[in-house]
């Protein structure tokens, strides 16, 4: 049983990048407002002058590689990591440099006493960046948050590089920002001085996706005209209002088409976008799309490369990936299991990051993401606020997001100098902990013997001679009982006068074909998924190849752009193994997903298993190595250890699990496993239970009863879930498969899937199915994830 997510993941995978967007990318592209202060027009010039001078003065990589040369090991001014594959919430202490940056810049010469050389310039320059900091920190503190939010530290940081040269001296730089920081609280306590922040936010995306609906969200009020059938937005429209002390001013525009014919609308309303923004150009561009549309990134290249064209790519180093419809339950994987949350949304946000790499020919593009709910029904906690179901507050984060992303532009000081949408970029270099203690505390069967290796070839084509002989004896026979009813049928048809001509030779042609055998489909199976209408059957046992055709891949000239294949040995006569792998290729990526097992007997109650796993995760590979091994304690009773190791670029996540199995009578079998994996220090722990009740013909009936618990502890907070699976038959011809699941946040979701082969039941189903999308379509939200 998987272990189910956490929270706090949404929010783990921002990282910094170490790729700076070149000079040329929107450095100046979104100037706040004229009325922020930062922004009239002597400060304007007199960046101006400074970036002009001080461009290789406070050329990011030799002031950070200073930086570490004056703070030998952990040392006194706290920095945080310019580049890391881990997630942020490892305490940073360190910096490290990209040493090829370093080499291109002049390093610093640091003066015996800085201070009193610090010129006029310098001077207006930190008391600047002593604004901006309490500002931010007012900011963050009226949403709720504190400088040990990951995003705060990335933009205290990125203001603590700006007036880095100061740094240098300032021995105890902590003791400085929680100065700024009791400042920041006086100040709100007061209650007396204006914040004056502003923030302009650009809306742009295809028509549908909830532009409009996720302004009205920001405001908390209808302000922009939303729809579910037409195109909403004719026009570009400014909306102004205050959000939480914040003047907002956010550019609604028209919904942009995906095909090759709204091209001409599109360059219409870009370059009406373009006329607005150059006149009030925004701080934050929010680039909105549904997160659970399947083929969302299919036509987007051709939109994203005209939104390019017309605005210019300086545009992207201040968007924020903007995903509606969050709520929605995530999609199944390749092994009909549905995705893990965290990795739903990352996969989307890549989807869309690399549409935009692609649009703008430039791979070093690394936007945030936000995520967004904005239907009515979202679930809320009893501050009212919507909150997702990994019980993710929303809101506050977009609204901090758009907060940091101008913060940091109004306050970069070089060209060169990571922009802001890349300072919390989704780099995606490890994915959230629960996904890799999910895999491990995967209860695996260990691969075994089958019936048929255990015989001799002569035996084994005995065997299949006989299978076969048998099955057309059955099919002869059924065959047979088939063309019997037709006879009476014709025989009473032509009593009755009912089945008119029966001189019709299809008629019995058609009887003849209804004898195929049934297919054996995977419970997962949706017959609206490509991937199933091509598998194939290999005859030989052991091995089953299916050609994949994926919805979102690039093109489908060649009709497929993947092969699955599942194969089983007995290596050696001793080590059975197992082999299930998934390659897919297409235009712009390949994935490869292999899960391989072997295993050994050591003894009559001892059995060990070695794995090997590859599996793209991003742009990048991840290697596991897992080993157990399996005690049979008694005939009841196995108890399993087991440990693993998942490379990932630089870094590797170590993993150790335990699990106990007990078989209560013939029919329950309990399973209880606990487990941890841990990476530079930041672990998560989990336990799993799971009682199973099977009828008592197990595989020849297939009666199953599933109830399971799971409970994972990360980052200080336990979440736990909750589920039941059941499928049971309802007279010879019927299925039913049911599925809920529930989480502490009060999230889950409930399925059933059913299926017949007795025409009523079929109709009846039909009319089951016609029922919910009504009332579905009245009720167009509390079907989907509560
Ligand atoms: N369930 C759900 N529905 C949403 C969400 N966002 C928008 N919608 C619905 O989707 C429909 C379209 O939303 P709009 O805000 O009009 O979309 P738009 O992008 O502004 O569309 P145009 O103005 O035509 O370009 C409306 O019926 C919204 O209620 C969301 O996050 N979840
Ligand atoms: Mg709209």
């Amino acid at each position: 049983m998987p272990t189910f997510g956490n929270n706090n993941a949404v929010e783990i995978p921002v990282n910094e990048s170490e790729h700076n967007v070149p000079a040329s990318k929107g450095r100046r592209f979104g100037l706040g407002d004229s009325d922020d202060e930062f922004h009239d027009d002597d400060v304007e010039e007199e960046e101006g002058e400074v970036n002009g001078k001080e461009i290789e003065f406070f050329d990011y990589a030799a002031l950070a590689e200073l930086l570490r040369a004056a703070t030998p090991g952990q040392g006194m001014a706290k920095v945080f990591p310019i580049e890391s594959s881990v997630p942020l919430q490892v305490p940073p202490t360190t910096v490290s440099v990209p040493r090829k940056n370093v080499a291109s810049s002049p390093v610093l010469e640091v003066a015996p006493n800085p201070d009193n050389e610090m010129t006029e310039e310098e001077r207006k320059l930190y008391r600047k960046v002593d604004v901006a900091r309490i500002k931010y920190l007012r900011l963050i503190h009226r949403l709720g948050y504190d400088t040990e939010h990951h995003i705060a530290i990335q933009v205290l940081y990125r203001l603590s590089l700006v007036e880095g040269f100061r740094r240098i001296k300032v021995a105890n730089h902590s003791s400085e920002l929680e100065s700024a920081w009791k400042k920041a609280l006086q100040l709100e306590a007061e209650g007396t001085e204006d914040l004056e922040f502003s923030c302009n936010v650009l809306v742009l995306g295809k028509t549908g996706v909830g532009k409009s609906a996720t302004i009205n969200s920001i405001f908390g009020e209808d302000k922009s005209k939303t729809s579910a059938f037409l195109p909403a937005t004719t026009a570009v429209k400014e909306i102004s209002g205050v959000v939480g002390g914040v003047k907002f001013r956010v550019v609604d525009t028209p919904g942009l088409g995906t095909t090759h014919m709204d091209e001409k609308s599109n360059r219409k309303v870009l370059n009406s976008v373009k006329k607005y923004i150059k006149r009030c150009p925004p701080d934050v561009v929010l680039y909105v799309d549904r997160i659970d549309t399947q083929r969302q990134d299919a036509n987007n290249l051709s939109l994203l490369q005209c939104i390019t064209s017309v605005l210019g790519s300086s545009i992207w180093s201040k968007t924020i990936i903007t995903l509606t419809h969050s709520a929605a339950a995530p999609p199944e994987g390749p092994s009909g299991i549905p995705l893990n949350y965290e990795m739903f949304v990352t996969q989307r946000t890549h989807a869309i990051q690399q549409s935009i790499r692609q649009a703008t020919n430039d791979p070093r593009f690394e936007n945030t993401s936000a995520l967004v709910e904005n239907h009515h029904l979202c679930r809320r906690n009893t501050e009212g606020e919507k909150v997702l179901p990994n019980g993710l507050i929303w809101r506050r984060l977009l609204l901090l997001l758009c907060y940091s992303v101008k913060t940091v532009e109004t306050n970069s000081l070089s060209a060169r100098v990571a922009s802001p949408a890349n300072l919390f970029s989704l780099r995606f270099r490890m994915p959230p902990l629960p996904h890799f203690l999910s895999s491990l505390l995967q209860s695996r069967e260990h691969p075994s013997k089958s019936q048929v290796a255990k015989l001799s070839k002569e035996q084994q084509k005995l065997y299949f001679d006989e299978y076969d002989y048998r099955t057309k004896l059955l099919e002869k026979k059924q065959l047979k009982e088939q063309l019997r009813r037709l006879k009476e049928m014709k025989i009473e048809g032509n009593n009755h006068d009912v089945l008119g001509d029966n001189d019709n030779p299809d008629d019995e042609y058609e009887t003849e074909r209804s004898v195929m055998p049934d297919w054996a489909l995977p419970s997962s199976f949706d017959s609206d998924d490509p991937a199933y209408r091509y598998r194939c059957l290999d005859p030989k046992p052991n091995f089953l190849v299916r050609a994949i055709t994926n919805p979102d891949g690039w093109d489908h000239d060649c009709g497929f752009d993947g092969v699955s294949l599942q194969y089983s040995l007995d290596a050696a006569n001793a080590f059975p193994a197992s082999l299930w792998v998934q390659v897919n290729k297409d235009k712009r990526e390949s994935t490869i997903h292999l899960v391989s097992s072997i295993s050994a007997k050591h003894r009559e109650n001892v059995s060990s298993l070695a794995g090997f796993d590859i599996q793209t995760i991003m742009d990048q590979l991840a290697y596991t190595l897992r080993g157990e091994s399996k005690f049979k304690n008694s005939k009841k009773n196995t108890t399993t250890g087991g440990l693993s190791m998942t490379f990932l670029g630089d870094t590797m996540v170590t993993g150790a699990k335990f699990e106990d199995k007990l078989s209560v009578g013939d029919r329950l079998t309990l399973l209880a496993n606990t487990g941890a994996v841990s990476i530079r220090g930041d672990t998560a722990y989990g336990v799993n239970m799971e009682a199973t009740l099977r009828e008592k013909d197990y595989l020849m009936g297939q009666d199953l009863a599933i109830l399971g618990a799971s409970l994972v502890r990360w980052h200080k907070e336990w979440s736990m879930a909750a589920k039941l699976d059941s499928q049971f038959s309802m007279g010879r011809a019927s299925n039913v498969a049911v599925h809920v699941d529930l989480t502490n946040k009060l999230t889950g979701r409930v399925s059933i899937k059913a299926n017949t082969s007795e025409q009523l039941k079929i109709a009846l189903l039909g009319v089951c199915s016609m029922t919910m999308y009504l009332w579905n379509r009245m009720h167009p939200f509390i079907d989907r994830n509560y």
